[in-house]
This record gives C-alpha cells, structure tokens and sequence, in this order.
C-alpha cells in the first residue's frame, strides 16, 4: 500500500515521533508500506511521519536505481550515538518539500544504533550519502526538517512559497 506524503507547511510534519515499544504485524506492515512508498516517489528515505504515522521509524535505500535490486535499510527508534566533528555539504531535497534542493553541512560521518526488524540491537556506522540521508531522517523523528539549516531568509522564502501553493490547491 502507497501512503500519502505530507507536505510543508502540514504541522504534523513539526510533531516528535514517538519510540516504538513493541514490534508487532502493524508495525512490519507499516514498514514494508513506507519502503513501497519510498521507491514509488521516488526517495532515497522515509521518516513515518512524512505519511502522518508519530512512530520512530525510517526506512533507507540509498544506492537504489533501476539496474540495482532493492535494499531496503528498516531502522526502528534510531538514534545518533557517535558524530565526526568532520562535515561535508551536500545538496539535500526532501519528498515533503517538492522541488526544492539546497547544500546543507552536516557531520560526514556517524553512528547509529536502532532496532531491527526482529527487535534486535544493531550499531551502523555511516558515511557518504548515508551519513547524510539517517540524519536528515532522524531530524523528522524530531519534527525537524532540512530549510531549518537555512538562513531565515531562504527558510521563509520557501515556507511562503508552500503556503501559497497549498491556498491555490483548495
Ligand atoms: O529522497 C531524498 N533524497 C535526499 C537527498 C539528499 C539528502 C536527503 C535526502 S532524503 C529524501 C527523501 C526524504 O525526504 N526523506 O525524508
Ligand atoms: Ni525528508
């Protein structure tokens, strides 16, 4: 099943997730649900609360394209444990966000420890473009998204242009 995503300036998208506590069928459908969300779009990531579920949960692919097979990555109650002090840019973008891509600097690598499908206790560490792409979804774990590195300037410049947009829509 292919979720809706939501897009700026949806309030939920600013709501914290909450820790998952059991990993029940509800749960691993919702995860298979946001991988087939994921490659429909298409993304690179998915946070749930990008289709209005509040629960810690991501899935990744980042090295997925049309030659390659599918490797989805399901992270559940991700957090970052270890950050290099090293930073790297890279140009993000963000389904909730459509069309919209700016360089945002962020640790080149990290750590992160997270549940598996199976509720078991995993460490990866991560650098490049999933370095990159865990952070941005941890941040919408936490009701953050990627203009909020931006200068107020270009932040508000893109939230009135998405509220304008969505006045023309209804
Ligand atoms: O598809 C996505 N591409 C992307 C590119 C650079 C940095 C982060 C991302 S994640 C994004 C999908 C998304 O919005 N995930 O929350
Ligand atoms: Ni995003």
């Amino acid at each position: 099943m292919i979720y809706q995503i939501l897009t700026i300036p949806n309030k939920i998208l600013r709501e914290r997730s909450e820790e998952v506590t059991n990993i029940d069928r509800n749960i691993i459908k919702t995860l298979d649900n946001m991988a087939e969300t994921m490659y429909a779009a298409p993304g690179i990531g998915l946070a749930a609360i990008q289709v209005g579920i509040k629960k810690r949960l991501v899935v990744i692919d980042c090295d997925y394209n049309q030659e390659t097979k599918k490797n989805p990555h399901y992270f559940i109650n991700p957090e970052i444990i270890w950050k290099s002090e090293e930073k790297r840019s890279y140009k993000e973008g963000c389904l909730s966000i459509p069309e919209y891509y700016e360089e945002v600097e962020r640790p080149s690598k990290c750590k992160v420890r997270f549940l598996d499908k199976k509720g078991i206790t995993k460490e990866l560490d991560c650098e490049g473009i999933l370095a990159t792409c865990i952070q941005h979804e941890i941040d919408h774990l936490d009701g953050k998204l990627f203009i909020d590195y931006l200068s107020r300037l270009k932040k508000s410049s893109i939230e009135k242009k998405f509220k304008k947009s969505n006045k023309r829509k209804n």
